[in-house]
């Protein structure tokens, strides 16, 4: 009993105590974070997030046209540490012909989208195909920087065309020079109308416009590419004027319209009047013809004066002598340069001795 009141003993109780907690911390405790009470990476470490982060380009997608600003949609993720959202940042480089320029790293709202514009001295400055690449990084929490790749779709590339197609007046001749406007055309019969285009990256198509009617895509032989011929099919049904364009797109999308041009169908002279006079005379008679036309299509039209003594006039009113005595039935036939016609006979004509 003394000595379990004696200094000594109390000093060894506690020496046992603290080698016992000392045994529990060195053993114990290690095999408790090892059976996974406690998040392990095995090595008895704290486990650390060493996966870097994604960010992602979500549209438009590469290899897109673009002929104005676009709004490009990204999302940055990071599953174990989380996003560092003052780490977001974005880099857009341009390229003309071999020469590059670069915004350099840009600092960017993390998973917001962003207008990227184009055109002159824009971010995407120059035409061409891949002409403006887009790159986006990002940081988790851990400090693992997302390093961009076209795989990863942190980089994307773009092709940027802001320059219409051409594209030449609508014609049915074997080409625009020869074609002669307006386009002279004939009810029920069917007529190609083509057009010439062009375009400094991609043509990739025309519709035909009648009365501002879209008549559907015009069909080349093979694919247009950079220029080709385009036609479409037309028969007009009713007499008239026809106003003919075409519009054709760019693989950007650029829109460009023809020049509007007129077709129609002829419309035949109509003689309203047509008369001799005096109706009676002799040899010295000067006897004088006139016809009265309208020309509703504003042609050019042609004359033809049978006065029957094998004398045939051109001019419009001709005046003309007889040489023999006799009764003469003049007829005139006024024709335009569409080959439509109208003929008048006068009142008989009598030339005496
Ligand atoms: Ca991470
Ligand atoms: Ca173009
Ligand atoms: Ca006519």
């Amino acid at each position: 009993m003394r000595f379990l009141k004696s200094k000594r003993f109390w000093l060894i109780i506690l020496t046992l105590i603290i080698i016992g907690v000392l045994i529990y911390f060195i053993f114990f405790k290690k095999d408790i974070i090892e059976n996974g009470a406690i998040p392990s990476n095995g090595q008895g470490e704290e486990k650390k997030d060493k996966t870097e982060p994604a960010s992602q380009i979500k549209l438009p997608f590469s290899n897109s046209w673009h002929s104005e600003a676009f709004i490009l949609s990204v999302l940055d993720e990071d599953l174990e540490s989380k996003i560092d959202n003052n780490s977001c940042e974005i880099k857009v480089v341009t390229y003309d012909n071999e020469e590059e320029y670069s915004t350099g790293w840009i600092k960017r709202k993390c998973n917001y989208d962003l207008s990227i514009s184009v055109g002159k001295r824009e971010l995407c400055g120059f035409e061409g195909k891949q002409a403006c690449w887009v790159f986006i990084r990002s940081k988790d929490n851990a400090n693992n920087w997302h390093s961009p790749s076209l795989e990863n779709k942190s980089i994307a590339y773009f092709n940027i065309d802001w320059t219409k197609p051409l594209i030449s007046k609508v014609f049915t001749a074997n080409s625009q020079q020869e074609q002669i406007y307006p386009i002279n055309v004939e009810e029920n019969n069917t007529y190609n109308f083509k057009t010439k285009v062009s375009d400094n990256f991609k043509v990739t198509g025309c519709n035909l416009y009648i009365n501002n009617q879209d008549q559907g895509m015009m069909s080349s032989s093979g694919s247009c590419g950079k220029g080709c011929i385009l036609e479409k099919e037309f028969t007009p049904v009713e007499t008239g004027f026809y106003r003919v364009y075409a519009a054709c797109k760019d693989a950007a999308g650029n829109i460009s319209k023809s020049e509007t041009i007129n077709a129609k169908t002829n419309l035949a002279p109509e003689i309203t009047s047509c008369r001799v006079s005096p109706v009676e005379g002799n040899i010295n008679t000067e006897f004088n013809f006139f016809v009265e036309v309208s020309n509703p299509d504003d042609d050019i039209l042609s004359f033809n004066w049978n006065i029957d003594d094998n004398e045939i006039s051109n001019t419009k009113n001709p005046s003309h002598y007889f040489t023999s005595p006799g009764t003469y039935k003049p007829q005139v036939i006024v024709s335009d340069d569409q080959g439509a016609s109208d003929s008048c006979a006068t009142a008989w004509v009598s030339v005496q001795n």
